[in-house]
């Protein structure tokens, strides 16, 4: 039986990369940092067929000891300080997490066995002010935030580690992917969390940012088979992973509203609010995944269309149930 660590099991992608590879007959363990509260909502379904191990990026001897007590065949780093804004509120911490948390679990991982293969978590926030379009593996990197370049030096440490030691390390560079698990404060799950209230009675109106930036959206549960397969390919690489299609903040905002029957969305919108605007903005993001196709034998099978549906009808059914 294969063995896999997740760092960010208690995240999104954790949450769905778990039950992909208890489904694939994994012994999974999950890498958790200890909090006044527990917080493993996302993981509560299937909490007793995976192992938790307290560790944190930022304490080295953590994860040597995680890694000796799963004896895992493959890790997959997905823990990070994920939230673009936040990052330039906590840009040393941003680093802290996202970029040399990378080197802490690749040091651990080249004293401890070597052997382990080896995922990051890389972003299309490294493209951020694209210089080509649609953004492919091969595409200069500028990113805008503290996170996109903590992101960038994750990346590159991990190229480095696959060159210098032979460990079998893939950057997996992925675009925006969603899902009814996404956090709150996401733009996706902002509106859909905000037009379920709405049409329940609950809320009156939603307060963003920017409305006209472009993003490449997927589903987070089609997203978690690419990382998979780039562990599973005999080469260790990089790869894009994305839809090859995007839309505007706009254009989801209008389309979830319709999905709840309410086609008047701009009487509920409060755009352009300067809290919730960045000092640099990613305006145009999209991504080519030929290389994944090509190789890995991958494609996304969740259009944009359904997503925003599958988004707003689970949190109108939450949001129903919750007082
Ligand atoms: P989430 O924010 O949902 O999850 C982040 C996870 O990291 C949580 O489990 C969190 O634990 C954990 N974590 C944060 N800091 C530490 C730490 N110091 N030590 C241990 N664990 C820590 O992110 P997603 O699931 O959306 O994303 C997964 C990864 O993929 C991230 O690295 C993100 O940057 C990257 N990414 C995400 C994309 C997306 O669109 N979702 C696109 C491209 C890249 P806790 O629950 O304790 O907070
Ligand atoms: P992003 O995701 O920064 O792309 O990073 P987010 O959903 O936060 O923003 C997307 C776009 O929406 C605009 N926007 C707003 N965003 C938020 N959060 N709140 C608002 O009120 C709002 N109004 C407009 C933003 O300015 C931005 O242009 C996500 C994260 O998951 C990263 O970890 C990951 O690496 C990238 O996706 C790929």
């Amino acid at each position: 039986m294969k063995k896999a660590l997740i760092t960010g099991i208690t995240g999104q992608d954790g949450s769905y990369l778990a039950e992909f590879l208890l489904g694939k007959g994994y012994k999974v363990y999950g890498l958790t940092r200890r909090t006044s509260t527990v917080n493993n909502e996302r993981i509560a379904h299937i909490q007793d067929r995976v192992t938790l191990v307290q560790g944190d990026l930022l304490d080295q001897s953590s994860l040597s000891s995680a890694l000796m007590e799963a004896a895992p065949d493959e890790v997959y780093n997905l823990a990070a300080q994920s939230f673009v804004k936040t990052s330039w509120n906590q840009p040393v911490l941003t680093g802290e997490f996202t970029a040399l948390g990378v080197t802490r679990m690749l040091e651990a991982i080249r004293v401890v066995n070597p052997k382990i293969k080896f995922y990051q978590a890389s972003s299309s926030e490294m493209f951020g002010k694209v210089t080509e379009t649609p953004q492919k593996e091969t595409t200069r990197f500028h990113p805008r935030s503290p996170y996109g370049v903590a992101k960038v030096y994750g990346h590159y440490i991990t190229v480095n580690y696959r060159e210098s030691f032979g460990i079998f390390a893939c950057s997996g560079i992925l675009f925006n992917h969603e899902s009814p698990r996404r956090g709150l404060e996401f733009v996706t799950r902002k509106i859909s969390n905000a037009v379920a209230r709405i049409y329940l009675g609950k809320q009156k109106k939603i307060e963003l940012g920017d409305l006209r930036p472009k993003r490449d959206w997927g589903f987070a549960g089609d997203y978690v088979e690419a990382i998979w397969l780039m562990l599973q390919h005999e080469k260790a690489d990089d790869y894009v992973i994305a839809t090859g299609r995007n839309h505007s903040v706009e254009e989801f905002v209008k389309l979830a509203f319709n999905v709840a029957g309410i086609s008047n969305w701009k009487d509920y919108v409060l755009a352009n609010k300067p809290e919730h605007m960045r000092p640099a903005e990613v305006d145009f993001l999209i991504g080519d995944y030929s290389k994944a196709k090509k190789v890995l034998g991958w494609k996304p099978k969740t259009s944009f269309e359904q997503l925003v549906e599958m988004i707003v009808k689970k949190d109108i059914e939450m949001e129903r149930g919750s007082k």
